[in-house]
């Protein structure tokens, strides 16, 4: 019954073809690095080559049907899809190309004949860490779904020299080094030198008289800087399309290091080398903030620049010039998805190109910037709002700020004054600029302006975009905005990083269940069945085992698979909480002080987050949590029946080790702060059962599994904000709830940190004197009642086993297929290519 239909590849490539085609790159394009000897075989350096000389051999095979897309993209003549990000969470890509071209089993057998095992030679490979969080991971899970589903998609960002920073521990301190991913290269990406851009930066902007007496605006830029374009494949699973991701590499124009050489001056040619290549140097570690300078500013430009140049290019390749006549064309055949608004500039640089290179009138460029844009919104927090100051604007793009004037202008005059006559209050609430000592653009303005639709990503999360970010943009235009909740892909969530249970998933399901994941729903009566019941929670308990070996190697901590693995994994950051879960495990540890015999059954919780470098209460919550889990750890009063595990360096690939192994899934934000959550949905489809808040696609995850498969606790959003206007008091808990007092109290002992009292305080002053901003105190004991409630479960093994079983069986509405289809529907428009 398993995967009836898939396209197969294995079909054509048999073990013995791809054995040949590794060894040939073993030999030749690595240049015989390999040592043969017995004794030398599994040394770092040959495992590297190894994992090298196969991914090679795959990205060949990619390479051609990549080719053979483009033809019959070309072919049907469809529509495409460019989504512009400024980041894409890879992860590895070796195990998931793989799978989605369902040779993994017969690659598996070529390398066993080699000596060499897959699963671990997959180990090998770097992360692509471009990206920060969510947002980054959802944009690379869009690319997976559309290749599946055969859109003709190309994704466009930076091809950082150094994404994510890696994080380790020292005294439990976050220390962040930088990330190598592609120090040697990297054997996925393809170099496209030939769809290199020019892009203008700075300068001014000059008033030109026409020969009918008009005038033009003229840019007169002051430098140039070139960018490079690297390709990296995206294979569909178990369809015939390879996509591209793009990312655009930062070089200085050669031709204007020609005038400083003949000057003679040639340590300033180098000198503008390395300016310009800081530019596509590094990620800003910055999540949910604003990173507000001229380094990130020009990041932004640069992608969208380079970006846009080659969709035009791109087009006209295969429709023909653009031209006032044919815009109507363009409109049908590109459409542009900003992926927050780190690409607004993209409709500046649009509207600039088509006015001042394509002879383009005002009203033309505007319309079809209309029709090709549209904009993905993923946070009300008003610090991660993007704004940048007009003066920094008027230096580095002088000419896009007068395109923009002119589109504010004509907004408020038109639409804003027609819908408000004569209201100034409005005109400045709407106004893309926000006046003030200091003017600013708002980009997200520009965005809803522009763009035909704006989506929020998760149900709850659109209806506050509507409602209280930007109710009088709904007014004006009711149709715009919208909903897209997110979804993850299951080829990567489950079937790569799960693989004993896909096996029997696809025993029992009688469909392609990575495909169509809403087949798994036919699991729900097998729930209850005492047999299922085993080897699901066999597969469970075989991948805890395989946490734990990892856990001891990462941390050096022993944990028992037999306790519950309770999981909080995301970027840290107060609205997300992990301090409140950090409170109620020091109110664990002290009531198991008080009595070493409550009955309880044994927890490990299990946390991994990076904390943005500047963002300073982040790393103290970091710090806290690393020393509570060194004196909880080693403390034998409480029998093991206490764990706490901070894994170093989350990523992609150590939440693929992570996911498969949760018991529980924690998921628990203020609420109407985290806009969707998708750690929530990988975790839930896994066959961890969630304890959270009425929140982002919790609540739809609820919907799904219903209220008996999922802990929900809590203030609602509209609690939150209840509590807001009758002014909300922390000292209130702090002072009647015992608990809470002598955990806060603690934290400015020296127990956990002996000899240095006051290092843990910073916590315990934020939610006092620092007002408690995401309402901890208020949902404390809410939290420990679910949590308490959640033990009890778990105790009575078919309760929790059916659960878990319908959790894993119920996640279908959070394929990022469906995602992709709700998008192309009632966004994009698009046909498949195949
Ligand atoms: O986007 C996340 C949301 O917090 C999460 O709820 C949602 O599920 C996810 C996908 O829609 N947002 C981010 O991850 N945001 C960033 O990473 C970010 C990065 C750079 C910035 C601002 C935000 O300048």
């Amino acid at each position: 019954m398993i995967n009836k239909n898939i396209k197969s590849s294995a079909a054509i490539i048999s073990a013995t073809d791809l054995k040949k085609r590794i060894q040939h790159h073993l030999n030749s394009t690595l240049g015989d690095r390999v040592i043969c000897e017995d004794a030398y075989k599994n040394t770092p350096q040959n495992k590297q080559a190894y994992w090298q000389a196969t991914s090679l051999a795959l990205n060949e095979i990619i390479i051609d049907k990549l080719q053979a897309s483009k033809v019959q993209q070309a072919k049907s003549a469809t529509k495409s899809i460019n989504y512009l990000s400024l980041e894409y969470l890879m992860g590895r890509l070796l195990s998931n190309n793989l799978h989605n071209l369902n040779l993994y089993k017969s690659t598996e057998k070529a390398l066993k004949s080699l000596g060499f095992d897959l699963a671990d030679l997959c180990e090998e490979g770097a992360d692509l860490a471009l990206g920060n969080g969510g947002l980054g991971r959802l944009a690379a899970c869009f690319l997976d779904s559309l290749a599946t589903l055969d859109y003709n998609a190309m994704g466009y960002g930076i091809h950082y020299q150094h994404g994510l920073f890696k994080q380790s521990f020292k005294d439990g301190h976050q220390i962040e080094q930088p990330d190598m991913w592609r120090e040697f290269g990297s054997p996925w990406e393809i170099c496209r030198p030939e769809a290199t851009q020019l892009i203008p930066v700075y300068g001014y902007v000059e008033q030109q008289a026409q020969t009918d007496g008009s005038l033009t605006s003229v840019w007169r830029a002051g430098k140039m800087l070139k960018g490079v374009p690297w390709d990296i494949p995206i294979v569909g699973y178990n369809s015939s399309t390879v996509n591209a991701l793009r990312l655009w590499e930062c070089r200085a124009d050669s031709a204007f290091d020609w005038d400083t050489l003949n000057q003679g001056d040639y340590l300033q040619a180098h000198h503008d080398q390395v300016n310009a290549e800081t530019v596509s140097k590094v990620l800003y570690p910055n999540d949910e903030h604003d990173a507000g300078n001229e380094l990130r500013f020009i990041q932004q430009y640069f992608f969208c620049a380079c970006s846009i140049k080659d969709i035009i290019s791109r087009y006209q390749l295969q429709f023909g010039p653009l031209t006032q006549a044919t815009s109507r064309n363009f409109a049908d055949k590109v459409a542009i998805q900003l992926n927050d608004t780190h690409p607004t500039i993209a409709i500046l640089e649009l509207m600039r190109v088509l006015l001042d290179e394509y002879d383009f009138s005002w009203q033309n460029a505007w319309q079809l910037a209309g029709k090709v844009f549209s904009y993905t919104n993923h946070t009300l927090l008003p610090e991660a709002l993007e704004k940048w100051s007009v003066s920094l604007f008027e230096h580095v793009l002088p000419r896009h700020l007068t395109i923009l004037y002119r589109i504010n202008e004509a907004f408020l005059n038109d639409e804003v004054n027609a819908m408000w006559p004569n209201n100034e209050a409005m005109r400045a609430r709407l106004s893309i600029i926000e006046e003030g000592e200091q003017r600013k653009v708002r980009m997200a303005h520009l965005c809803v302006i522009t763009s035909h639709k704006v989506n929020g990503v998760a149900q709850i999360h659109s209806d506050l975009v509507k409602k209280d970010l930007f109710p009088e943009f709904n007014q004006l235009w009711p149709e715009k905005l919208t909903n897209v909740t997110n979804g993850i892909t299951p080829r990567r969530w489950l079937k790569s990083c799960n693989p004993l249970l896909s096996e029997l998933l696809s025993k029992h399901v009688d469909d392609d269940w990575a495909k169509n994941l809403n087949s798994l729903s036919s699991l729900s009566p097998l729930a209850d069945n005492a047999s299922f019941q085993k080897k699901f929670m066999a597969i469970k308990h075989q991948n805890k085992v395989a946490l734990t070996t990892e856990i001891k190697t990462l941390t050096g901590i022993d944990v028992s698979p037999e306790a519950i693995f309770d999981v909080q994994i995301k970027r840290l950051h107060e609205y997300k909480r992990q301090h409140l879960n950090l409170l109620h495990i020091l109110a664990l540890y002290r009531r198991l002080l008080a009595d070493p015999d409550l009955p309880m059954q044994p927890r490990v919780f299990i946390f991994g987050a990076k904390a943005a470098p500047g963002y300073q209460l982040a790393k103290e919550i970091i710090y806290a949590t690393n020393k509570i889990a060194e004196k909880i750890n080693n403390d034998t009063r409480i029998q093991d029946k206490l764990k706490v595990v901070f894994l170093p360096n989350y990523r992609v690939s150590l939440a693929e080790k992570i996911i498969p192994a949760a018991d529980v899934s924690e998921q628990i934000s203020t609420a109407g702060k985290e806009a969707s959550g998708t750690g929530n949905m990988k975790l839930a489809l896994n066959g961890a059962v969630t304890i959270g808040t009425l929140d982002g696609a919790n609540i739809e995850i609820a919907e799904e599994v219903g209220d008996d498969n999922i802990f929900i606790f809590g203030l609602t959003v509209d609690e939150v904000k209840a509590l807001d206007i009758k002014g909300y008091n922390p000292y209130h808990f702090y002072e009647t709830n015992n608990e809470i007092k002598a955990c806060l109290d603690w934290l400015d002992t020296d127990y956990f940190t002996p000899g240095r009292a006051g290092e843990l305080s910073s916590i315990k002053q934020s939610f006092l004197e620092g007002g408690d901003p995401y309402k901890v105190l208020a949902d404390f004991e809410s939290y420990s009642d679910a949590q308490q409630a959640l033990g009890v479960a778990y105790q009575d093994k078919k309760r929790w086993a059916k659960m878990a079983i319908l959790n894993t069986a119920l996640m279908g509405k959070f394929n990022s297929d469906r995602s992709i289809e709700d998008y192309v529907k009632n966004i994009w428009f698009l046909t498949p290519s195949v």
